[in-house]
């Protein structure tokens, strides 16, 4: 599949391989042109994220984070005071701390972030640093791997809290949220808890203007995917000749993120050897970001073998934190 990029033996040490075969299976498939979401964080995506988080039409991060630190007690004694916590997809980590400060006034808390990129790790591991009771030990690798890492670490007996915060979880079908959460809960033992963050449905009004802000941070960030394929592939986009889209699915609850050819061009991309065909109006769709109903959340958790403990909800922008344990009974 990646045969192409042969071609430039000089160059391939360099490219992100996970990257280029991304891009490459996504432009040149039949139908619909796709990008994985997780391409957007690059240094630039990542940096372009943390903006969007402070942006007043995107409230799903404060939303959270207020959750976070009112519940972060009850979170902690609900979850067994765990001594072990797990973070998948960690970013810089700055919701967490209210969650690993509060365990650590308890007692001593291993705490380790999983993330793809090293540079989210790093500043996570700096802004996190100073926590008093906590050891942070950051795995640098994909959800799955990493989570098989965190957990053949454990101390026989040692209670875990995982943590999948910021409605991450919304990048996946429903379908294939079910079958992440399932993976996740056969790599964990019974008395185990997954602390699981989720945005709920909201008014078509409000979505889209959390994904298609005033003042274009959102089509930066989406944009910025077609600059790293410059960058990094040696591509040929003319990022002005693209536009922005954020589309409401009601039928799916879902947001849309396209980047839609303003124009019938056709764009190279040197390091994969190819040329890829636009019409116009034609979109390459780069994230989908699933809103759910709060019950809907512990329902897809049970599915995946997952008993519900409580659940959490942020009224005022809506979103929802559930606590679920994995059973003994079903383990
Ligand atoms: C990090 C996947 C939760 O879907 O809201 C924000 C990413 N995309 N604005 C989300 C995102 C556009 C975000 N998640």
């Amino acid at each position: 599949m990646f045969a192409s990029a042969a071609a430039a033996p000089g160059s391939l040490a360099r490219v992100n391989l996970e990257f280029a075969e991304a891009v490459l299976n996504g432009l040149t498939q039949k139908g619909q042109k796709t990008i994985p979401p997780s391409c957007l964080y690059d240094a630039v995506g990542s940096a372009l994220f943390d903006v969007i988080t402070l942006l007043p039409e995107y409230g799903v991060t404060r939303a959270e984070a207020s959750l976070l630190s009112h519940a972060s007690e009850e979170i902690v004694r609900a979850s067994s005071q765990p001594s072990r916590i797990i973070e998948l997809g960690s970013g810089t980590g700055s919701k967490t701390r209210h969650i690993l400060s509060a365990a650590g006034r308890h007692h001593p808390v291993r705490y380790l972030p999983i993330d793809i990129s090293p540079a989210a790790l790093d500043s996570c591991a700096r802004a996190l640093g100073g926590l008093q009771n906590v050891a942070i030990e950051p795995i640098a690798a994909t959800y799955l791997e990493g989570l098989h890492e965190a957990m053949s670490s454990r101390q026989p007996g040692e209670p875990i809290l995982l943590l999948f915060l910021g409605s991450t979880i919304g990048n996946f079908t429903r379908t294939d949220a079910a079958e992440f959460l399932k993976r996740i809960w056969r790599r964990m033992r019974p008395g185990d808890f997954l602390l699981l963050g989720a945005d709920l449905v909201k008014s078509r009004e409000r979505l889209i203007s959390a994904y298609d802000d005033p003042i274009g941070v959102t089509a930066s960030f989406n944009l910025n995917l077609l600059a790293r394929i410059n960058r990094e592939l040696e591509g040929h986009f003319d990022v002005a000749q693209f536009a922005h889209e954020a589309r409401y699915d009601e039928r799916c609850s879902r947001i849309e993120m396209h980047l839609r050819s303003r124009v019938s061009q056709e764009v190279r991309i040197d390091a994969l050897g190819i040329s890829v065909k636009f019409a116009e109006g034609e979109t390459i769709w780069t994230e989908s970001s699933h809103k759910f109903r709060a019950e809907e959340i512990s329902s897809i958790g049970h599915r995946s073998g997952f008993a519900s403990v409580r659940q959490w909800v942020h009224g005022g922008w809506g979103f929802a934190e559930t606590l679920f344990r994995k059973s003994a009974a079903t383990g």
